[in-house]
């Protein structure tokens, strides 16, 4: 039984191909900085997006045509999707997928009957993964589409909410634990608020804290070594989510000692919303170590909301490789498409045009910043434009024998400090588009 029919397994064909159903930069054995760019880029296919996601807005429902599913939350036709899953992640030769856990199973009247039906689709996404190779990059939790998450999970006013959050994410950790999960995720789906009048940002906060201190410990006492990752997301559903950004995540995580843990899971459009661009936010991360993945896709700028589209856009594609390549890779993470294909993209194949077209569109970025490394172009000059730290005043300063006194002094001596240097901005951008 086949769901994709038409599609057969995803070739390389290079750049001058003209079918729509090929790579035309994606080589998986192709080597980048030692590298081959299967083993560089671990892509990973979210399931919420492409195998739960209907095309559903504000406006109107589902529109999309899923042949296969029957929009029932019934086991059969949950078991039914692990077929079309890993069917489609075949065929488009991707290494891993990633999911909360209701994507996969549906939730039932009590936490044990939930737990007993995951426990089923786990026992089917065990024995995909084993034939066909296919690893879950990471696994999370859902705390925020039922109604008992109205006032957010591990952040809610209602204790039995954060019990019921708790032991969703035990769940969940176990289940990632038994599929080999590299990684566990944490999104604050709606760990945020809405107004300050009726909420004691304190305790909300010291919860969150509390949350993930016991699932870090629930996850290393069973034996879950994966990585912790956090992902940053400045608003909605909440007007201000406390994953705001890279920067409000760490200082949550050095306050409440978290930092060795848990990592960054960066989000492109989520980094827009936040105002930032996303290699300023995985640059962020990585200077601190921070870098742990990544949910690739593009948001429209014209719009103040979650896009979640596939990235096509070299130019962004490559800021994100050179900071990839300059942490040396992004493993145990990966590059995850947290993106949708849109509303009216309704058919099965778009599925595969939108996943070719982010696995090239990363191809490229990852090549075209290997290219600008390798000729040292940014390198020479960043480091040029720093020189004069490299001895004399400068030195001083940053091994930590300069004082006030000591700088005064120098100046004193000196009379004006010594000429500045141009940026050089517009030549930069225009060499980088050399390259691109
Ligand atoms: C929401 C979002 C999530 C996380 C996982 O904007 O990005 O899907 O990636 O919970
Ligand atoms: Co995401």
């Amino acid at each position: 039984m086949s769901y994709f029919p038409e599609v057969s397994a995803i070739k390389y064909e290079g750049p001058e191909s003209t079918n729509p159903l090929a790579f035309k930069h994606y080589n998986p054995e192709e080597v980048v900085e030692g590298q081959t760019l299967r083993e560089l880029l671990r892509f990973s296919v979210c399931y919420w997006h492409t195998f739960r996601g209907m095309g559903a807005d504000p406006f109107g429902p589902g529109c999309a045509d899923r042949p296969w599913d029957d929009g029932s939350d019934s086991v059969e036709n949950a078991l039914k999707r692990v077929d079309v899953a890993f069917e489609f992640m075949q065929k488009l030769g991707v290494d891993f997928y990633c999911f909360h856990d209701r994507d996969v199973s549906p939730e039932r009247a009590t936490l044990k009957e939930s737990n007993d039906v995951f426990d089923t689709i786990a026992d089917k996404l065990l024995e995909a993964q084993q034939a066909t190779g296919i690893k879950l990059l990471w696994g999370t939790a859902n705390l925020f589409s039922h109604a008992r998450y109205m006032h957010g999970a591990a952040t809610s006013c209602n204790a039995d909410v954060f019990a019921h959050a708790a032991a969703a994410v035990k769940k969940a950790i176990e289940v990632t634990h038994k599929l080999g999960g590299a990684n566990y995720v944490f999104w604050g789906g709606r760990e945020g608020y809405q107004n300050l009048f009726n909420t004691d940002m304190k305790r909300e906060l010291d919860h969150l804290a509390k949350f993930m201190h016991m699932a870090k410990d629930h996850a290393r006492s069973i034996g879950f070594e994966g990585q912790f990752l956090f992902e940053p997301k400045p608003k909605e559903p909440t007007k201000h989510q406390y994953d705001f950004d890279v920067a409000a995540c760490m200082n949550f995580l050095r306050q409440y000692g978290l930092e060795d843990v848990v990592k960054m899971n960066i989000e492109t459009n989520h980094a827009t919303l936040a105002g930032h661009t996303m290699m300023h936010e995985m640059e962020y991360a990585r200077i601190q170590n921070s870098l742990g993945s990544m949910d690739a896709n593009y948001g429209d700028l014209l719009l103040g909301w979650d896009t979640d589209q596939f990235p096509t856009d070299i130019y962004l594609t490559t800021q994100c490789m050179l900071v990839v390549l300059e942490q040396g890779g992004i493993s145990p993470g990966g590059l995850n498409f947290d993106a949708k294909v849109r509303r009216e993209s309704f058919e099965p194949i778009d599925l595969f045009y939108a996943h070719i077209g982010g696995m090239d569109a990363f191809a490229r970025g990852a090549k075209i910043a290997a290219r600008i490394r390798q000729d040292g172009v940014l390198d020479e000059f960043v480091k040029n434009r720093y020189a004069s730290y490299d001895d004399g005043i400068g030195k001083t300063i940053e091994e930590g024998s300069a004082t006030f006194d000591s700088l005064e002094q120098y100046m004193l001596d000196k009379g004006d400090s010594a000429p500045n240097v141009s940026g050089r901005q517009e030549y930069l951008e225009n060499l980088i588009n050399q390259y691109i």
